[in-house]
């Protein structure tokens, strides 16, 4: 029983955390079809005690699939995610590709899940729904509890993003340049055109004419779209780091109302998929190796903003798993809010 699911881009890294997170969670489904690009297909995947063959995505795909979690890039979602909504099919889309559409609803589940009640009220059975950009979750699961409490109006952030931003391949350049430069050979650089290993650089992507990259300009218009505040401040300076799989961001915060930072601790101990881990005495605070292949988020150097009067600002750490909170995770926890 439960909905017939199709993972698209099974073969890439948020493809495969997809298959391990509907397995941790016992998602429950009628089918389960693996849809990658003719290059994959006719792999063997296992899956729960199972043998999966990929298949080849192609038009005819998404006969009889209710929920299609897409994580094939872009340019695969806007080609075949109004070809399965049209077959019915309602379409979690890990890509960048629908996020600010009008109507399309940009959903952290534990942050905006009445942007889905329309779909969740079945009015048609096809539909999109857009999975934010993860540095932009990672941020907004930890500032959300203190927005709802005192309302963000600025927000500052800069972010240490890992290898698996950019995908599987760069996760494996990161692996072998650090072995290159140890062996004192020249890094491969396939994936980023710089040296990586024992680098770190402004992140890979493309720098428009404001000066932002659309990484930073995701991370403005993700927040407003998701907050449905149109008037929140934002800026963002990203950064690629040579970690593996879990982003770390520095967030300085701005409020309308005071909130200081024993409230603000105890606000995020009960947030849910947050955890603080936020100890002065032994200076231990978030890592992006103690977030790696866990599903909360963690928070600490929870702290006054000593620059603003009258407990206006914080400070937080925030480090956060991109493969799992940062795409997979959150996108099967917006298809159990389907169920
Ligand atoms: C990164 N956030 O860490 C990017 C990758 O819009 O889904 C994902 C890009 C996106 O490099």
């Amino acid at each position: 029983s439960g909905p017939s699911i199709a993972v698209v881009g099974v073969t890439g890294a948020v493809g495969q955390e997809f298959l391990s997170v509907l397995s941790d969670r016992d998602f429950p489904y009628r089918s389960l079809k693996l849809l990658a690009s003719k290059r994959s297909a006719g792999k063997s995947v296992s899956f729960q005690d199972r043998t999966f063959t990929v298949q080849e995505l192609t038009a005819d795909s998404f006969d009889d699939v209710d929920i299609a979690l897409f994580s094939a890039g872009g340019s695969i979602s806007k080609q075949f995610g109004p070809i399965a909504v049209d077959k019915g099919a309602i379409v979690v889309d890990n890509s960048s590709a629908f996020r600010m559409v009008d109507g399309v609803p940009l959903v952290i589940p534990e942050v905006n899940p009445e942007a889905m009640d329309g779909i969740k009220a079945g009015k048609k059975k096809g539909a999109l729904i857009a999975n934010p950009n993860c540095s932009t979750i990672i941020c907004l699961m930890a500032a959300t509890p203190l927005h709802r409490h005192a309302k963000v109006t600025r927000m500052v952030v800069s972010t240490y993003q890992a290898a698996s931003g950019a995908g599987a391949a760069a996760m494996h350049e990161l692996e072998l340049q650090t072995r290159e430069v140890l062996e004192g050979k020249p890094p491969t650089c396939n994936i980023f055109k710089q040296q990586y290993a024992f680098n770190l650089f402004s992140h890979n992507a493309p720098v428009l004419g404001n000066g932002y990259n659309e990484e930073e300009m995701k991370m403005v218009k993700e927040t407003r779209k998701i907050w449905n505040d149109m008037d929140v401040k934002v800026t963002a300076t990203c950064i690629r780091v040579p970690v593996m799989r879990a982003h770390a961001e520095s967030v300085n915060l701005q409020f309308e109302k005071p909130l200081d930072e024993d409230t603000a601790r105890e606000i995020m101990r009960t947030a849910p998929g947050v955890v603080v881990i936020d100890d002065r005495a032994s200076n231990h605070f978030p890592t992006p190796l103690e977030v790696s292949n866990k599903d909360d988020v963690a928070v600490g150097r929870i702290r006054q903003d000593m620059s603003q009067e009258g407990n206006h600002g914080l400070d937080i750490f925030v480090c956060g798993d991109q493969v799992r909170k940062g795409a997979a995770l959150n996108a099967v926890q917006i298809a159990e809010l389907l169920l």
